[in-house]
């Protein structure tokens, strides 16, 4: 059953609670204090919802912040039941640092509908269109860029892309870089990065690189919510991350997911600002109020839609 519109209301709140309690700790170089007040801020929103929800991915396991923990119920059970992927701060070096971008994200899916991924690194590309065979991450870079150039009538040259700032990026953006291709580089915080693709004023044509996996199924709820084109492959370089994902019941461990793998059916996504980006400005302050900017996407009404709030909070 699609999920009630009545939801996008509750659901932008518990981002934007998260990002507001998040707010105080900004540039405090304190990241783990940061995400904490995030999760709490979220859990405790979450619990007020008529709603059976559960966490099919949390954050924290890899770098051990703390964490909403995958299996964790919440919601008042009085109510459907959800999937909930989670990330209550993401780009915690931002926050800490107060530097633009950091965000408080949420997706929802129907119950069995969100991929259950593993903390582990996932290989990603995006582009604004819904059409298979443009990109792929199998095909060589010059072959994406040249296919996405003819598919957008473009040069090459024309073409911006954005990539995580890493070390093991260094060829592909070597390959960028010999087409001719403007790169957007981004320090952190892939699921804004990947969500630059959704609309042109962005300015960026693929989102290409290798993040975390559970930040490349948040950013592909709110992808097929925009009728984008994303593909990702979890990394599984380890004994302890091949055993994981063996006991997730992978088992091709090379896979390649598209959208409607990691999520189906009905969805919705949140991304507040809790320090001002690309995609939302960050937490401000007027008088009593709060002001906040929830990016949102409800799949089945084709919701799409910056939406600003004044929350009134009692400190
Ligand atoms: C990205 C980015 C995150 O981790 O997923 C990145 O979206 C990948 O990990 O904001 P490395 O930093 O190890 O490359 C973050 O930067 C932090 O969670």
């Amino acid at each position: 059953m699609p999920i009630d519109k009545k939801y996008i209301d509750l659901f932008i709140n518990v981002t934007t609670q998260a990002a507001i309690a998040s707010s105080f700790y900004i540039g405090k170089k304190d990241k783990i204090i940061a995400d904490k007040a995030a999760v709490d801020a979220m859990r405790n929103e979450l619990n007020k919802i008529d709603m059976n929800g559960r966490i099919v991915i949390g954050e924290g396991e890899l770098d051990e912040a703390p964490m909403l923990f995958i299996g964790e119920e919440l919601g008042n059970r009085k109510g459907p039941s959800f999937d909930i992927a989670v990330d209550p701060l993401e780009g915690t070096n931002f926050a800490a640092n107060n530097l633009p971008g950091a965000l408080s994200v949420i997706a929802i899916s129907e119950k069995n509908n969100l991929f259950n991924a593993p903390e582990t690194y996932m290989q990603k590309i995006a582009i604004n269109s819904n059409e298979k065979k443009i990109v792929d991450l199998d095909y060589s870079i010059e072959k994406n860029i040249n296919n996405l150039a003819d598919s957008l009538n473009k040069k090459t040259d024309q073409i911006t892309a954005c990539i995580l700032d890493r070390d093991r990026h260094k060829k592909i953006i070597e390959d960028l870089k010999k087409l001719g291709v403007k790169i957007k580089l981004i320090t952190d915080g892939d699921v804004s990065g990947s969500l630059l693709v959704t609309d042109p004023k962005y300015g960026i044509d693929i989102f290409i690189g290798t993040g975390g996996g559970p930040e490349g199924v948040l950013s592909a709820c709110a992808l097929d919510a925009y009728n984008c084109y994303f593909q990702g492959r979890f990394i599984f370089d380890s004994k302890e991350n091949i055993e994981r994902a063996q006991k997730m019941g992978i088992i091709d461990l090379n896979k390649k997911y598209e959208i409607n793998e990691i999520i189906s059916g009905d969805s919705l996504f949140c991304a507040t600002g809790i320090t001002s980006g690309d995609l939302v400005k960050g937490i401000s302050k007027k008088d009593q109020m709060f002001i906040s900017e929830t990016l949102v996407t409800h799949k089945n009404t084709n919701f799409k839609r910056i939406i600003k709030k004044e929350n009134i909070i009692k400190t």
